[in-house]
């Protein structure tokens, strides 16, 4: 029986992949390494050390941890500026409106982004409210592809791990949320989310009564 939907933030409630896309991009270019749609998609859901790691190995190069912390830094701060303009329209279509059913009937609802700026986008987007947990990334040990921000975010909501649908639109994901034994619903395309066990084009197309 499902009690409770775990979201993604960046690209599953509002658009923020975008600006991270752009803000991995101005990096490449400046590095002079291919940024392709390939590895962008590499990216999504990934933290950002571990993004950054994956460009410079795409362009051979190695450098200090920290100049590697500046680059991080300087993305960060790209990335800072873009979502400043970030309101309650930035919201997906949809998104809204799950979340307002799912409380309306009495689901748990949590958040698992491994972005340390989730707390911020989610202030703007104006939706705090609806959750009943937000994962802070600064406590989690290992990103997703690995299981443990959802294992913790079912963990501090009360419930069990295959009670908790997630909600993902990248890879890594998806990936996570199946390793930590939960329903997963990919939002995007079929062909990518492979593993997801069933996707939809946007949360337009969430219903929670037709999925439990
Ligand atoms: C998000 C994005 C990633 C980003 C990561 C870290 O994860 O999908 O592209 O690199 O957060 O973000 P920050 O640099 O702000 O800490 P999620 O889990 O919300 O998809
Ligand atoms: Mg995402």
């Amino acid at each position: 029986q499902i009690k409770a939907v775990i979201f993604d933030l960046d690209g599953v409630l509002t658009d923020t992949a975008i600006y991270h896309y752009m803000g991995w991009k101005m990096l490449a270019d400046k590095l002079n390494i291919p940024f392709d749609e390939a590895l962008n998609e590499e990216l999504k859901g990934i933290d950002r050390m571990t993004s950054l790691n994956k460009i410079l190995a795409r362009g051979n190069i190695d450098l200090s941890e920290d100049d590697k912390n500046l680059l991080c830094d300087e993305k960060n701060a790209y990335y800072v500026e873009l979502i400043k303009k970030i309101t309650e329209d930035d919201l997906l279509p949809g998104a809204k409106r799950a979340l307002i059913e799912l409380k309306n009937k009495g689901y748990k609802i949590g958040l698992a982004s491994v972005s340390k700026n989730a707390f911020s986008v989610v202030e703007s987007l104006n939706i705090a409210n609806f959750f009943d947990y937000i994962v802070d990334a600064r406590t989690i040990n290992r990103g997703k592809p690995n299981p443990e921000i959802f294992i913790a975010c079912a963990e501090a909501i009360g419930v069990k791990c295959h009670e908790c649908i997630g909600v993902e639109d990248a890879v890594a994901g998806i990936e996570a949320i199946k390793r930590a034994n939960m329903f997963a619903i990919g939002i995007g395309r079929r062909d990518i989310l492979i593993k997801a066990d069933i996707v939809l084009e946007s949360l337009k197309d969430f219903d929670i009564d037709k999925l439990t």
